[in-house]
């Protein structure tokens, strides 16, 4: 139920007896997130202001630049879900094992684990362009008060209790689902509250923008290819129009809201897609799902997919459902 004018804050309990688990725990956790949301974004704001953009001379487990800001959103979101000691364990796309909380204390009662992208599209933030925070929620699978281990990590999308994403643009939105559709929030930075503004989120069935980086186009599996021609001529049509911000978060968010597909398949320069399934496509595949949308690798739903390892990477089609398939359908008969 949503009402107007709700704060995130009233919304999760309001909502909390609604979720098939009833607990204070996954509130409390929601509300770590909002909290530490909000540091985050008063950081991103100032990036212009003050020298903490560039890099922080580090390289993460895929060896691609650190950038301070990501330094910064990595330490925020571990710290505070840390020191509330409200999770079992967090992994996050900029750390190269998993962190156990507690786990081994037999009087730690949490169950839930987090998986975090803490600042997505950071290539982005020198350019003043928006990025996203990202974040999964799991119920760990071994028993309670025994350590963490992968194989809490390691679970399949369709498992997750929650999922959401923040996007830091001309506003700043939290964007969540707890298997129950999908509400947006947006913060209104005077007051410091996030406020129900896109009750009921849904993809529209169809859709008209497609957004891939066509950059890496010849290097593309050709029913992709074929995909992206039949957008671009469609018979003369051409009813397709081209959006690539390069920020996963915001090119999701706007084709929730307008409708249109995000691609990022395999070449030769990724070979196995660039996006890792537990940061980024498990969570926006969950959200996309209780949208009404569709994600997929071009063949097997993202969310049935198990995981091998933390930092996996699959190749990611999401979206409009109808265009999602219309692209599944090119893939597949380029496999016949
Ligand atoms: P990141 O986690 O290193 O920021 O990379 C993920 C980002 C996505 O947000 C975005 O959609 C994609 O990488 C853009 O990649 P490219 O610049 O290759 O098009
Ligand atoms: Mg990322």
């Amino acid at each position: 139920m949503s009402k107007p004018n709700q704060t995130l804050g009233e919304f999760i309990i309001e909502n909390q007896t609604s979720f098939k688990y009833t607990s204070g725990e996954l509130s409390r956790l929601l509300n770590s997130i909002r909290l530490a949301a909000k540091v985050v974004n008063h950081e991103v704001n100032k990036a212009g202001l003050v020298d903490i953009i560039g890099n922080a001379g580090d390289t993460n487990i895929q060896g691609e630049d650190q950038q301070k800001l990501d330094v910064y959103a990595n330490e925020k979101f571990i710290q505070t879900l840390t020191k509330r000691n409200i999770v079992c364990g967090i992994a996050s796309e900029e750390e190269d094992d998993f962190i156990a909380i507690n786990s081994q204390d037999e009087n730690n009662q949490n169950k839930y684990i987090v998986l975090i992208d803490p600042l997505d599209g950071s290539s982005n933030i020198d350019v003043n362009v928006s990025v996203g925070t990202i974040f999964s929620i799991y119920r760990r699978v071994t028993p309670l008060g025994t350590p963490v281990t992968l194989e809490d990590f390691l679970q399949k999308g369709s498992a997750q209790v929650a999922a959401g994403y923040v996007v830091y643009g001309t506003s700043t939105m939290l964007v969540y689902t707890t298997g129950d559709g999908v509400n947006g929030f947006t913060l209104n930075p005077a007051i410091g509250s996030y406020y129900l503004s896109h009750p009921n989120m849904q993809f529209p069935a169809d859709g008209n923008i497609y957004s891939v980086n066509e950059g890496n186009y010849s290097d593309f599996p050709v029913g992709i290819k074929k995909y992206i021609k039949y957008c671009q001529e469609d018979e003369g049509e051409r009813p397709y129009t081209s959006r690539y911000i390069g920020s996963l978060v915001s090119d999701f968010h706007r084709n929730m809201i307008k409708g249109g597909i995000y691609m990022y398949p395999k070449s030769s320069k990724n070979p196995k897609g660039k996006l890792r399934l537990l940061y980024e496509c498990n969570p926006m595949a969950f959200i996309a799902e209780q949208a009404n949308g569709k994600a997929s690798d071009g063949f097997t739903r993202i969310m049935d997919i198990v995981p091998t390892e933390l930092h996996e990477r699959v190749p990611f089609i999401c979206g409009s459902v109808n265009m999602v398939e219309k692209a599944e359908e090119f893939m597949r008969n380029e496999e016949l």
